[in-house]
């Protein structure tokens, strides 16, 4: 039985979740992180010394970082589709997960997710977070030209580097603030959204980490 740690909240959880849903294989989710704590016990860090979420274990493997995580499962259980053993193609899809990843996620999800929902109204600044949804804007705009008409980043069907891409398009979606237009992003969002895996794992309430 593969094991995870980790709140549902988390977005780096919703990854693995995701991809394990996707995958049609079972887990047991222990929440820990956040307010259920217990990440800073000697048991937990023996297993992730970084003390952080998600953790995971499958047999003989434990794996931290969401990213090695999503790449292990799909290396493992994905089909062509999920998972091109061609390099090639691999890493034509690889490369825009790992722009979410290094890119897009510390400018949206650090850069204005972050202050807009866990710091106070009277501790945010202003004026970085609105520099700061400025650099979205382009980013959120080449994902939007990188899409296109989909269906999916490899095309007919959902792999690996979707749910890299995908996994934050809810906070993105629901969060109120100046967006680009991106008809092609809000429709691949719409697709994901259709998906049951993305409904359960991804699509989780972030007020539970609201600061108020
Ligand atoms: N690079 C790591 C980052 C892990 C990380 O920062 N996790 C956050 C949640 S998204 C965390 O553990 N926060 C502290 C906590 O939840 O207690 C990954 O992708 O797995």
């Amino acid at each position: 039985m593969i094991t995870v740690w980790g709140r549902a909240t988390s977005s780096n959880v919703q990854i693995v979740m995701w991809a394990l849903g996707e995958l049609g294989l079972e887990a047991n989710r222990i929440d820990v992180g956040g307010a259920y704590g217990g990440t800073d016990t000697a048991e937990y860090r023996a297993l992730n010394p970084n003390g952080l979420v998600p953790t995971f274990r499958d047999d003989e493997v434990t794996l931290w970082e969401s990213a090695a995580i999503l790449r292990y499962l799909a290396a493992r259980h994905g089909d062509e589709a999920f998972w091109p053993r061609d390099p090639v193609r691999r890493a034509a899809l690889d490369m825009w997960a790992e722009w979410m990843k290094t890119t897009f996620i510390p400018a949206f999800n650090y850069g204005v997710f972050w202050p807009l929902v866990r710091v106070r109204e009277a501790e945010r600044d202003p004026a970085a977070i609105a520099a700061t949804i400025e650099k979205v804007k382009p980013l959120a705009a080449m994902l939007d030209a990188r899409i296109g008409e989909g269906p999916y980043l490899g095309g007919e069907a959902l792999s690996f580097a979707d749910i890299m891409v995908g996994h934050q398009l809810y906070r993105y979606d629901t969060l109120e603030f100046d967006k680009a237009a991106t008809p092609n992003l809000d429709a691949y969002y719409q697709r994901l959204t259709a998906r049951p895996a993305y409904a359960r794992h991804a699509m989780v309430s972030y007020e539970p980490l609201r600061v108020k």
